[in-house]
């Protein structure tokens, strides 16, 4: 198949699985066209099968905000025919999903080009229920050609926030060799230098993520006698709250800062406890990629999280901002390296058994090839 993939090339969920979703198909044989308006994070290596067409934006002096959903709508059309599409893939309802429908439109007395919408979860949760996005982000899904959300707790939300019922869930996928604890001992000595338990955050950041509760948490364990250290990884708009909340508390010194990284498995790897005390998770990437490393979560028992991750199994749940909770848990793990491995081990195996990109991916190119097949006027 020729396949066109939209996503936000920031630093996000959604990217990363679109960005990985078109590098397997490639492997599997379809070419993939990443239409998008930069380099998307995670696609380091362009090829014959993996491309990258880059919205380019007018600038004119009547427009005060430049129309990109227009500009994505033009290109996507413009690939479409040049490169023989056979679908549209967006990740992310807004407006990925309205520029993709714009596109089919404008194509469609010439060909067919079905869109299929991803939902990742704040398109839905945060920015689409909001009042004066919900009718467009409705009218999106609703006129999308097929439907995908990457959790059960999401395909719910969708319904009961859009009432909208027709939506496959596919969730978040992991590639098991990639993923897989690796000997990092000159990370682990920089970011532990006593070998102490280290806790460890991966987030973009966003207030929805709340990663102020990390340094809460890191507080909770090191008051119970255990000597952990705390590495956040990942930058953004709540970066800042975080390290005034480790300088208030007198923790700067055991919390490291390190930033967006590229080879987020190399943080995993050295890690003993993830930590992910959300607001809202309609997955939780960030607590699967850590489970292929064997690391127990310590999470929220929120959205998608529970289908994920099992509390008691594979990581530990709490309820939103209860840090005290999240502190005990995490200084439990901390405290005890065999249950920890035990349970790290666990967590690959129900991590890789449900979520391998070998289960996940045809489960991606049969729904294509449903939509394609589909009766169409
Ligand atoms: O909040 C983020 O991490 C970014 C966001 C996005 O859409 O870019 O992530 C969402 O999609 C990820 C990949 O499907 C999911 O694993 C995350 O749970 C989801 N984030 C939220 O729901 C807050």
């Amino acid at each position: 198949m020729n396949i066109g993939i939209t996503v936000y090339p920031t630093y996000g969920g959604s990217g990363i699985v679109g960005s990985e979703l078109g590098k397997e198909l490639a492997r599997r044989g379809h070419t993939v066209h990443f239409i998008a308006s930069a380099l998307p994070t995670r696609l380091t290596e362009l090829n014959e099968r993996v491309r990258f067409h880059e919205v380019e934006m007018m600038s004119y002096p009547l427009f005060e905000h430049q129309p990109y959903t227009l500009a994505l709508a033009t290109k996507m059309a413009t690939v479409a025919e040049t490169e023989q599409l056979d679908l549209l893939h967006v990740h992310y309802a807004i407006p990925h999903s309205i520029s993709a429908i714009l596109a089919r439109e404008s194509l469609r007395p010439q060909r067919r080009l079905p869109v299929i919408t991803t939902l990742h979860g704040t398109d839905i949760t945060l920015v689409g229920a909001d009042r004066s996005y919900l009718p467009i982000t409705r009218y999106g899904i609703a006129q999308s050609d097929g439907v995908t959300a990457i959790s059960h707790y999401l395909k719910r939300e969708t319904e009961e926030t859009f009432g909208y019922s027709d939506v496959e869930v596919i969730p978040n996928f992991v590639c098991g060799s990639e993923y897989a604890r690796q000997p990092r001992p000159e990370l682990r000595a920089e970011l532990s230098p006593a070998n102490e338990p280290l806790l460890v955050h991966v987030s973009n950041f966003r207030p929805v993520k709340r990663p102020v509760d990390c340094v809460e948490i890191l507080a909770r364990v090191r008051g119970r006698g255990i000597n952990a250290r705390l590495a956040m990884v990942g930058d953004g708009s709540e970066r800042g709250r975080a390290e005034h909340r480790a300088r208030c508390l007198g923790l700067e010194e055991f919390c490291t800062f390190v930033g967006k990284q590229p080879r987020i498995v190399d943080y995993l790897s050295v890690a003993d406890v993830l930590l992910l005390p959300s607001e809202q998770e309609s997955f939780g990437l960030a607590a699967l990629e850590a489970m292929a490393c064997e690391v127990p979560v310590v999470a929220s028992r929120v959205g998608g999280i529970p289908e994920v991750v099992t509390d008691g199994e594979t990581g530990c749940l709490s309820e939103v901002g209860d840090v005290a909770k999240m502190g005990a848990d995490a200084a439990a793990l901390c405290a005890d390296e065999t249950a920890r491995r035990a349970m790290g081990r666990r967590a690959r195996e129900s991590a890789l058994s449900r979520y391998n990109t070998d289960l996940v991916i045809p489960q991606y190119i049969e729904f294509y090839e449903r939509i394609l097949a589909a009766d169409h006027d």
